[in-house]
This record gives structure tokens, sequence and C-alpha cells, in this order.
């Protein structure tokens, strides 16, 4: 009988459903304070965190907010929760509203002809009484409208095959991509590209260059922080029950530029590894606001989320009226639209460079 992998042993322990996970041993830096934990050092950002110009609101709750990295797991770094309240409903607006759009690409595309106006917009203006809602306010599926790629495999769930309300599609979305397009199938940026949206770049460059500047880390001359563009990404939607499985991402062929990713929403146990499966991995926990950079080592480390937590997001995300005064709530729907979305969903948003140059 073969044997599991330890990283597979620690997905399925905090995978199974039928009992509550045990997270006595799961790191939370957020708890840590100025306590010393084994194994957990504590950094100094040498850079500032620099609130982009590009956008109308405080961004970052201080400018040198404590930053972790873990012995074991050389190259990587936690920021807890850097940002302003303001700064996270925005990501979540961003995640959800403008970066679903076409050309970005996300898992319902291939079987849905999808509104060029963002599916969560559609979803807040339409309610979700099947019997009140006319045909026209469904989304066509492709296999209907003879528009489907005749590669593509449909899947048994019948949920596919016909049209559908927009909230019952915003509840199957898992994840859309920005910029170089990112095929699943083939692990290539082999789809095109699309511009990765100027303002989650800037957001994306000031934490690259916070947490490059970190001496500890392995400077090289293929990658300077000051080059860091965010070139492809890639957004993913957790609801309570969605996991993701243990990866390493190695697709992008600059692997010394730090992979960026932030987290919003319910809190997750993420579990990061090592060069293989066979490496214990080390649980965290990542809440609402988290900044995780995986840079030097760590960049080429299996990690994954084995589980999202439930009611854990923050006040300012699920108060239904939170985000109605913020600089930019004219441009998206009622916040309590998104309020509602926050209660149950986590969002993380990650950023790469993917050329050497
Ligand atoms: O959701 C997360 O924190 C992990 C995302 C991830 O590993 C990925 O997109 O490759």
């Amino acid at each position: 009988m073969s044997q599991q992998t330890a990283f597979r042993r620690a997905e399925k322990q905090f995978k199974a459903r039928d009992r509550q996970p045990d997270l006595a041993k799961v790191i939370d830096f957020t708890a840590i304070g100025t306590d010393s934990v084994a194994g957990v050092r504590r950094l100094s950002l040498s850079h500032s965190l620099c609130s982009p110009i590009s956008l109308p609101f405080k961004v970052f709750a201080q400018s040198r907010p404590p930053a972790y990295s873990i012995d074991k797991h050389p190259g990587l770094i936690i920021i807890p929760n850097p940002f302003t309240d303001e700064a996270q409903r925005w990501i979540a607006r961003k995640c959800l509203c403008d970066c679903t759009r076409p050309p970005n690409r996300t898992n319902l595309d291939p079987f849905f002809d999808l509104p060029s106006t963002s599916l969560f917009a559609l979803a807040s203006n339409t309610n979700n009484d099947a019997e009140q809602l006319g045909d026209e306010c469904r989304v066509s599926s492709r296999k209907n409208t003879g528009t489907i790629d005749p590669g593509i495999t449909m899947p048994k769930d019948q949920f596919y095959s016909r049209s559908a309300l927009p909230a019952d599609l915003l509840e199957r979305l898992r994840w859309c991509t920005l910029g170089w397009q990112y095929n699943w199938t083939t692990k290539l940026y082999d789809l095109g590209a699309s511009e990765f949206d100027s303002e989650l770049d800037d957001l994306m460059r000031s934490l690259a260059i916070a947490v490059t500047s970190v001496s500890a880390l392995p400077h090289t001359d293929k990658y300077n922080e000051s080059q860091f563009v965010s070139q492809a990404g890639i957004i993913n939607y957790y609801d309570e029950r969605t996991t993701m499985a243990g990866h390493v991402d190695k697709t992008e062929e600059n692997m010394d530029a730090p992979l960026i990713s932030c987290s919003i929403g319910l809190t997750c146990v993420y579990l990061i590894g090592g060069s293989t499966r066979d490496t214990e991995p080390t649980p965290i926990l990542l809440r609402s606001g988290d900044v995780l950079a995986m840079c030097g080592e760590s960049r080429m480390a299996f990690h994954g989320v084995p589980r999202v937590l439930a009611n854990t997001a923050p006040s300012y995300l699920t108060n239904l009226d939170a985000g109605n005064n913020d600089a930019v709530s004219g441009k998206y729907p009622q916040w309590h639209n998104f309020a509602k979305y926050m209660e149950t969903h986590r969002i993380n948003c990650n950023a790469r460079k993917c050329l050497n140059i």
C-alpha cells in the first residue's frame, strides 16, 4: 500500500468535516504580539509601505507593520493585516466587480455567456427568486447558444448545461486570471493577456518593494525589487467548503521575484511545506487582510488551503453599511451586497512577475 505523504496527511486532518479542525498547532501571527514562538522570527521591513497615489484613500494602517518569517521555510514572509478597513473593502470590490470582467477569464467562461458588466453587479441587481425572474435575467449556458468550445469537457453537473441565475453563478465563481492568462490544462500562460488592473498592480508593487527589502532575503541579479510589476495574477474565491490542494507555482520564468498574495474575508488554514510533499508542512492562519510573500526558497514550496473557517469574517466587511461612505463607493453596487458575500467567503488575490527582464 502506498504511503501517504506528510503534506497529504496534514491536508486530510484539516479537511475532515466530521469534527472541528484542531488549531492548537496552527501559527496565528495576530496572536503572537511580543511573545516568542519557536521557529518564528519578527522582521523589520526596511522600506515603508507606501500608499499608491492612484488610490484615493488611506491604504496602510501603519507604514512599518510587524512582519514575520518561519525558520523552516526560508523566504516566506507574512505581514499580518497591514491594511485599513477601507482598503480591504476596496480589494473585495476590485476582485468581485472589476477583475472578473472579460478579457480576464473565470472558471465559468467556458460554460456561460457571461455579461461584459460584472457578474457581481448583475447578481446584486437581481434577486434569487426564480419564480419572479424572467428568462431575460438568466445567463445563457453556452451549450444552449452553441458557443461551447468543442475541446471542453462538460461537467456531469447539469447546472453547467442550463441558463442560470446570476446569484447562483456567483456561488460557483472559483477563480479569475489577471494579466497573462493562465491555462490550467497546459499549466502555461498560453491564453493571451489582458491588461493587469493598474491600481491593483500599484498595490502589489508597494508590497513587493517592502518585502524584498527585508535584509534576511537572498538577492539575485535576476530580480531588483524596484522592477516588480504584476504580469500575471489569480484571484481565488472560496466559500466555507472550498479547498485548494497542495501545489507549487512554477510556471513563471522568474522565480526570484516574490509571489505576493493578499487574503480578504474568512480566515483559512494555509499549509506551507517544502520542495516535495514529503516535507511536513507548517499550518498557519491567514486572516482577513494578511499579506503573504513567497520569496527565495519558499517560492518553490508546496502550499495549499485545506480549510476555510466559517464565521470568521471581520465586521468591517460584514456590516451592511460598512462601505457606504468609502471614497470609491459610488462606482460599485451598494455595500450590503458585498457584506452578504463576505460573510461566507474568502478571496485571495495574488500577483507574480513572470519574466526575468
Ligand atoms: O488562497 C490562497 O491563499 C492560495 C492561493 C494559491 O496558492 C494560488 O493561487 O496558487
